[in-house]
């Protein structure tokens, strides 16, 4: 019974709440759901072979093309976050370079409060500027502020050095993007609790036998 007892508070108290599941819709792009796009046309979810290019999961993989010069368009996925957790951010780009025209592609995260309209934190995750011959895979950390019940994962295009040759078409990928809450370390009061809870058993269980 007290093993029982000791063995049921070791397992609520360090069970994570959440073992790395992907908070992300649709992190691979296969079906259509979860993603929005800031300016239609220039991002779209194309099979695998485009321009000779193989997804590194699944058949399907995001794209950005542009002939025009069209900069700053992102696509985004919103979910809901926790004051001050930790969340591990990670997927993979692919800047052919046959087809660079000097752009850069990154990601970011916007964190926003309850009932908020403006972020309250915006944290840069990754920001490549050279192409790639081929997938490149990136992961990061970012930690959401108190207060913070929203997280806005962006992926977004811009200009690095210089407006960028406008001779021809600029195209790049990403894939398998992951988005997941860090595994929740007990803290030191609950680990504080537990040795109390043990120490109130074994005293509970000498009393019983004397
Ligand atoms: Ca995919």
């Amino acid at each position: 019974m007290k093993t029982a007892i000791i063995s049921t508070l070791v397992l609520v108290l360090f069970i994570p709440l959440s073992a790395h599941a992907n908070l992300l819709v649709n992190p691979s792009f296969e079906s259509t759901g979860g993603w929005s796009t800031s300016s239609s046309g220039h991002w779209d979810m194309v099979a695998s072979g485009d321009s000779g290019i193989s997804t590194p999961y699944g058949d399907y993989m995001m794209k950005y093309s542009t002939t025009s010069n069209t900069l700053y368009t992102g696509f985004s996925q919103g979910m809901d976050a926790s004051p001050n957790a930790t969340y591990s951010i990670s997927g993979y780009y692919n800047i052919p370079t046959e087809l660079w025209h000097g752009y850069h592609t990154y990601a970011y995260i916007y964190y926003m409060a309850e009932g908020g309209t403006s972020p309250i934190k915006i944290e840069s995750v990754g920001s490549f500027s050279d192409p790639t011959d081929g997938w490149m895979h990136f992961s990061a950390s970012s930690t959401a502020p108190e207060e913070a019940v929203r997280a806005v994962l962006t992926v977004a295009v811009g200009v690095s050095g210089g407006y960028p040759d406008p001779l021809g078409e600029q195209v790049l990928y990403w894939d398998n993007l992951y988005f997941a809450r860090d595994e929740v370390i007990p803290e030191a009061s609950s680990i504080t609790l537990l040795s109390i809870g043990i120490a109130g058993l074994v005293m509970f269980s000498r009393m019983k036998r004397s």
